[in-house]
């Protein structure tokens, strides 16, 4: 029997589906398996990743892989790109400096990644059709979700994929009804930042801080460390 499904009186009061959005994983496999496992995911269930599976943690490739089945199993998730990603897909296409690549190499954590991989005995290009898959957004009638945020001003349908991927200011300071509520990541936080205008729920797994998830519109939250 599908989970989900009423089966009984008690069963036909709880919401059919949820709508769950997952912050940035930087390579945390046990941090996702164990938040994944608090959400306890149902078929119907749409679980929105805001990008940025790799780098900093030591498990990027098993992230991937881990994701790439739950898609699999859950067909409405959303798996977001984030700046993360980009680099990569940039790697992929050329268009990476050598600058870019020192950067992404020695401080942003991708030595980690390319280990990871060598560990499981492939090179990255295993995943790059799903890398360069990542969409830059997905929205609901009341959320838009991207990795780092909007920028202020500008038609939510006319943002550059460089803001949606990298943005800080003027976007976090901006106080703005954008008609939906902006969730997003990147930009790391002790707790999770609820505004009426922008959600982050970037809490750091990547360093020292726990994974978070946040279920909307309840604004349930799980957390993993
Ligand atoms: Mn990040």
């Amino acid at each position: 029997m599908r989970k989900g499904t009423p089966t009984s009186v008690g069963e036909d009061f709880l919401p059919m589906s949820r709508l769950i959005a997952v912050g940035d994983i930087h390579g945390m496999l046990h941090k996702l398996t164990g938040l994944v496992e608090q959400i306890s995911p149902q078929k119907e269930d749409t679980l929105v990743f805001l990008g940025d599976y790799i780098d900093r943690g030591y498990d990027s490739y098993p992230v991937v892989e881990y994701l790439i089945k739950f898609k699999s199993e859950f067909p409405n998730t959303v798996l977001l790109r984030g700046n993360h990603e980009d680099f990569i897909v940039s790697m992929f296409s050329g268009n990476q400096n050598p600058r870019q690549r020192d950067l992404w190499l020695n401080a942003n954590g991708g030595h980690l990644t390319k280990a990871s991989y060598n560990r499981a005995g492939c090179y990255m290009n295993v995943h790059q059709k799903f890398y360069e898959s990542l969409p830059h957004f997905w929205e609901t009638n009341k959320y838009f979700f991207c990795h780092a945020g909007v920028r202020p001003g500008v038609p939510l349908e006319r943002q550059k994929r460089s803001d949606l991927l990298e943005i800080r200011e003027p976007f976090l300071s901006a106080v703005k009804d954008y008609g939906k509520t902006i969730v997003h990541g990147h930009t790391i936080v002790d707790r999770p930042t609820i505004l009426k205008h922008r959600i982050n729920i970037d809490t750091g797994a990547g360093i020292h801080g726990p994974l978070t998830a946040i279920e909307l519109p309840s604004l349930k939250i799980w957390q993993q460390m």
